[in-house]
């Protein structure tokens, strides 16, 4: 690629992107922590993939936590959520154990899914992850189908897909969201724009307007979110859900973040701006709720939160490189034929 391609985004330099300066310290802190698990664990994926460790192609979702953190920190142990091939955080944010998680992506037998999935296919069904995907825009539908169980269990569960913006482009967008309008079901799709879709970025990527304009066009309620400031998600989304719980239809919910990250761990990002990355990386997701502790006076506590979060992570790692690999004489088992 020689030319860069900006993303063009304005959130960066806005006046209007939100600060989290809302609400009690309890909430901030209970972000914090949440992000401070995910951005570690992600790092330690980068790490471990460079060593050899971690198998296959692997995406991270650095700068993108508040999004996973504000959205599943609104559910529920009986909610469900379908994920992407970038899904870590989501899984972590709603309630993934990250020592199985990571035996998972180093092909171990004591992975969440004994090895067979790895990053692109961490499941785990008991908590309400029904699946990361490496097919892009393929959780769209698969929420639906479990909303519409959700729907029929009556027990005011609620289900979300998470997307990236690349997915709009899939007939699984239009399919799922058509559908779950004429079913009425309890599904938020939130789609996760960080700008990018693999190499190419978003603006430009489509003709129409908006992606909130795209979503209302299906005949469902749309919003737009700040996605780097955990707070901003957690005040427009959670009445979404609340609404969902008390039987109104599906939902749309943009959240506007960056990717960090590059598409995959070992992509060097020839194609982007460096001035833009840099605006980002002012509102990193991280730094906006320590700073807002700080304003706050209450940012005592953080850095005993990483420690902890590394020593977490770390053991994970450990624990991970410690399993052994699935028994060959195994392979049969957990598949259909
Ligand atoms: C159906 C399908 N088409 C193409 C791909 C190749 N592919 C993998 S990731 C990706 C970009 C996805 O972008 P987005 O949905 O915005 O998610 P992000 O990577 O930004 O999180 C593409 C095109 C795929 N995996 N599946």
């Amino acid at each position: 690629v020689s030319t860069k391609r900006s993303a063009k985004s304005t959130e960066a330099a806005s006046p209007a992107a939100s600060k989290p300066d809302r609400g009690d310290h309890e909430r901030l802190v209970t972000a914090y922590r949440t992000m401070a698990r995910i951005r570690r664990f992600e790092e330690a994926v980068g790490t471990n993939f460079r060593e050899g460790n971690v198998h296959g192609f692997v995406h991270t979702s650095i700068g993108q936590e508040a999004v996973a953190t504000g959205v599943c920190g609104l559910l529920e142990e009986g909610d469900y959520l379908t994920t992407t091939h970038r899904g870590h955080g989501h899984c972590l944010a709603k309630g993934a154990d990250p020592t199985a998680m990571m035996a998972e992506l180093f092909g171990r037998d004591t992975g969440s899914c004994r090895g067979r999935g790895g990053s692109m296919h961490l499941a785990q069904p008991e908590l309400g992850i029904l699946g990361a995907n490496g097919i892009v825009g393929a959780g769209i539908p698969i929420a639906v189908g479990g909303a519409l169980a959700a729907r029929a269990a009556g027990a005011g569960a609620v289900v979300v897909a998470f997307f990236g913006e690349g997915s709009v482009h899939t007939g699984a967008f239009h399919e799922g969201i058509s559908l779950a309008v004429a079913w009425q079901v309890p599904v938020l799709f939130a789609c996760e724009n960080n700008q990018f879709a693999e190499f190419t970025a978003s603006t430009g990527s489509w003709g129409g307007p908006g992606l909130v304009e795209r979503a209302q066009s299906y005949g469902l309620p749309a919003i737009s979110v700040d996605g780097n400031d955990p707070m901003a998600v957690e005040d427009a989304v959670g009445p979404v859900i609340e609404a969902m719980r008390g039987g109104s239809g599906p939902a749309f919910a943009e959240l506007r973040t960056y990717r960090m990250s590059g598409h995959y761990e070992g992509d060097a990002t020839p194609y982007r701006d460096e001035t833009e990355v840099e605006l980002w990386r002012k509102r990193d997701p991280l730094t906006l709720v320590r700073e807002a502790l700080v304003g706050l006076q209450r940012a005592d506590g953080l850095d005993a939160i990483d420690r902890e979060v590394e020593a977490e992570i770390d053991a994970a790692v450990a624990d991970a490189l410690a399993a052994p690999y699935p028994d060959p004489s195994t392979v049969m088992e957990y598949v259909r034929v």
